[in-house]
């Protein structure tokens, strides 16, 4: 831990002393979103002391709300909005945003209008243009954390506070469903990650609570994008052409799982002759072919009619009434570039 976070957390401490305060996070909360703002409003009122503090949690995502009735039952806890402050607190502190818009005031019952220049974010995300510049001296905002929740650890751990076992599961949750499973995680992101397990989190059991079923019109569409997947060979590289009106990316990279170098996925509206192509294409063939199907997109990219972007191996275009054209343009790329000349 450096001395800068040390320093910010004090300086934070101290400005929040006495004041009214609401805790809160991003619309459409996420498993470290809540878990940050709940222990963070935990440090505040069991801590600090602090008397007027209230916890509200906007709607939270389907597996986020699974993740959290599960530790919750296993040790009989809920978590539950307050509403001591009414819709004029002194101050905001939101978690695991740093974006003013991604903020349900209303749903949170809070004035807009009245709080806007009081909001302070502690958050893991870079650095948005902070349209509210009035208390960016007290927001804590730091990127080389892996979760919202290891920043809130370290206000435990700088003040030497105990953390029960069912705060160990929520806080070790939060680090697990923000990496990826750890995919993401630094040496750091262990560290503090073993800290916690250490506590009396016991992994597995974490793990069952994480990862929780794929929602069953998913699991459809990845089935269905399957079946409907069309396989085009060019040398050794496989490409597969697929069709679905719904989770294109989770199709997409489920056949790339299956053994495709290179997805197109193809979602027609029902409505108009618009359509949108999900590609993806894996490190071989970008590194052996050359593959950019983000340079490739927005260079097929013309005026209001065709327009997409992206990455060299995920890239999205989006165009009206031309689809058998641009599908030609894009079969064209792959066999110049895949079939040895
Ligand atoms: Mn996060």
């Amino acid at each position: 831990m450096t001395i800068d976070i040390k320093e910010k957390i004090n300086n934070l401490i101290s400005f929040l002393k006495g004041k009214k305060i609401i805790v809160s996070t991003h619309i459409l909360a996420d498993v470290d979103g809540v878990v940050s703002a709940l222990a963070f409003k935990t440090f505040l009122t069991e801590h600090l002391k602090q008397q007027e503090v209230d916890i509200r949690i906007p709607k939270c995502t389907k597996p986020t709300k699974q993740v959290l009735s599960e530790i919750n039952s296993m040790f009989k806890q809920n978590i539950k909005n307050s509403y001591l402050i009414g819709t004029n607190p002194e101050l905001v502190i939101i978690t695991d945003t740093n974006n003013v818009d991604k903020i349900a005031f209303e749903e949170l019952e809070i004035d807009r209008e009245s709080i806007k220049n009081n909001v302070i974010f502690i958050d893991h995300h870079s650095k948005s243009d902070l349209k509210e510049k009035s208390l960016d001296e007290f927001n804590i905002i730091l990127d080389e954390y892996t979760s919202s929740t290891e920043i809130i650890l370290e206000f435990y751990r700088i003040f030497n506070l105990y953390i029960n076992e069912y705060f160990s599961y929520l806080f070790s949750a939060g680090i697990l469903t923000d990496t990826g499973n750890l995919r993401h995680a630094n040496n750091d992101t262990f560290e503090r990650f073993i800290f916690l397990l250490q506590k009396g989190v016991d992994f597995q059991t974490l793990k069952d609570i994480v990862n929780v079923e794929m929602e069953l019109p998913k699991k459809i569409a990845n089935i269905k994008g399957a079946q409907r997947s069309e396989l085009i060979r060019y040398e050794k590289w496989l490409l597969c052409k697929t069709h679905i009106s719904n989770y294109e990316s989770s199709v997409a990279s489920s056949l790339e799982h299956l053994g495709f170098d290179i997805v197109l996925v193809i979602s027609t509206s029902k409505k108009n002759d618009s359509y949108r192509i999900t590609a993806r294409a894996n490190h071989n063939v970008i590194r052996e072919k050359e593959i950019d199907i983000g340079h490739l997109f927005s260079s097929l990219s013309e005026g209001e009619f065709l327009s997409g972007g992206g990455h060299s191996g995920a890239a999205t275009i989006s165009g009206k009434g031309n689809l058998d054209d641009t599908l030609t343009k894009i079969m064209d790329y792959f066999k110049k570039k895949l079939i040895k000349n």
